[in-house]
């Protein structure tokens, strides 16, 4: 007996059309017209639409200060079956190595979506540059460098980039960077809260959209120098989008995200009273309005190709994890919840404002990460022979969003008071419902590793080259 996904209005990247979808075990077996529903389980959808679970890139767990697992149920509800993970490398620990102890550690039989991991090397050494090669054989394709963080262990050299870039490409392994100046950060900041601009409303002020810019265009040239694809992380503002537009149209393979909240807030929100803009401090920094405006236009004209949570709900929430800056912008952990939200604020501030296509939703949400990921077509799509990962949504809900409906284990929400039109009113996960309207009605801790291939993507236009 299989499940009969009957009459849903399917969308993908490409199109949209009326359909039956058959779900055996885990997977999709058929997608047609009027399938016979004899000895299926019969599931409904009619008015409603049915898209592909959501992938999100980008998200932390149990690093930089962040709750762990045992919340990650959050992204199910909110309609991503999917996540992407970055695991960091303890000094002393081989890259590889990190990846095979977080797991042990920190996912088996807690995650309850599936994930794919990205690397992040923090203890740049030849020995972690070599085992760049040896990534893919734990299901690791993609891998962070932090050109921000002067001082701090994610801090590496530019020597390291490089170094990445060229190595990574021997084995079809994706180089990641955070591009933030670290040099003029450190200057700016020392200097900001010497004179005392100590609270939340300076933080934008000690990392300014030209020094994301200059280290974005300087990952570029080394990109172009070193031949290899490159992927920005969390881009937010028009100059670092427009260097990367122009690369690509210059023939380079040079991709880039944008997150959520770069999309839907701006740095006004920095300056709220009482202290509360700092539950808005993310790095890079949240930027003026005419930033974000541009961010909606470089996802709809797909000059960034796709749009994380960058999820990251800090231990203590805003109460007791953000308040360890009271005194000084610098020292508050950086990063806020949004995993849940994601969906919902592309959706109700995106499709539903006709700012993008329906398509362009799933795009940007589902299908482009899923391949950015190397877990394509496994995840990210309606299609034959891919995990039966499916979202039925209902347009017609209305409601606003709070932190009373949220898993994230925050005590704040991000997106509070925001608008929500529609709702995953049910989720599967490779053929299992986990959440219904809102509620998380699975399984804890069944989320498994999904195995990442190298050559994604962003080795798009290097296929001649292999
Ligand atoms: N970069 C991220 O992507 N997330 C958290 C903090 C950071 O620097
Ligand atoms: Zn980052
Ligand atoms: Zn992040």
């Amino acid at each position: 007996m299989g499940l009969l996904i009957k009459n849903g209005n399917i969308i993908t990247s490409q199109n949209e059309y009326i359909a039956d979808i058959l779900v055996e075990g885990e997977k999709i077996i058929a997608i047609a017209k009027d399938i016979d529903p004899e000895g299926h389980e019969v599931v409904d959808v009619t008015d409603k639409y049915v898209f592909p679970g959501g992938v999100d890139e980008h998200v932390h767990y149990n690093s930089f200060n962040s709750l762990g697992y045992e919340t990650s149920h959050a992204a199910l509800v909110g309609g991503t079956t999917t996540v992407g993970d970055f695991v960091v490398q303890p000094a002393g620990v081989g890259l590889r190595d990190s990846i095979i102890n977080y797991k042990k550690e920190f996912l088996d039989g807690i995650a309850t979506p599936d994930y794919v991991l990205h690397g992040i090397i923090m203890d740049p050494s030849e020995e972690s540059v070599t085992d760049l090669v040896n990534m893919p054989s734990v299901g690791v394709s993609s891998v962070k460098l932090f050109m921000a963080y002067k001082g701090m262990p994610y801090y590496v050299s530019d020597e390291w980039i490089f170094k990445a870039l060229c190595k990574g490409k021997e084995a079809g392994v994706t180089i990641m960077v955070h591009a933030e100046n670290a040099d003029i950060i450190d200057v700016l900041t020392k200097k900001l809260i010497a004179e005392g601009k100590t609270e939340p409303k300076y933080f934008g002020d000690s990392r300014p959209v030209l020094s994301e810019a200059e280290a974005t265009s300087r990952a570029i040239y080394m990109a172009r120098i070193a031949d290899a694809p490159l992927f920005v992380v969390h881009v937010t503002n028009r100059e670092a989008a427009e260097a990367i537009r122009a690369a690509y149209n210059d023939g380079l393979s040079v991709y880039g995200e944008t997150c959520t909240h770069y999309m839907m807030l701006n740095d006004e929100n920095l300056a709220k009273p009482n202290f509360e803009g700092a539950k808005y401090v993310c790095n890079p920094p949240l930027r003026p309005q005419s930033d974000v405006d541009f961010m909606w236009e470089a996802i709809n004209k797909g000059w960034l190709t796709s749009v994380g949570s960058d999820h990251c709900a800090i231990m203590g929430g805003f109460t007791e994890g953000k308040v360890k800056g009271k005194n000084d912008f610098s020292k508050i952990p950086p990063g806020s919840p949004g995993v849940q939200e994601r969906l919902y604020m592309l959706w109700t501030y995106g499709v539903e404002t006709g700012r993008i296509t329906r398509q362009k939703f799933v795009e940007v949400c589902c299908t482009t990460p899923a391949k950015v990921c190397g877990i394509y077509p496994q995840k990210g799509d309606i299609m034959i022979g891919s995990d039966a990962d499916i979202v039925v949504f209902d347009p017609n809900y209305r409601g606003v969003i709070s932190n009373k409906d949220s898993l994230s284990g925050s005590d704040y929400c991000t997106y509070e008071g925001y608008k929500q039109k529609g709702i995953a009113e049910k989720v599967f996960l490779r053929g299992k419902l986990v959440a219904e309207n809102g509620k998380f009605v699975g399984e804890l801790g069944k989320g498994k590793q999904v195995m990442s291939k190298p050559y994604a993507y962003c080795y798009e236009k290097f296929k001649e080259q292999r």
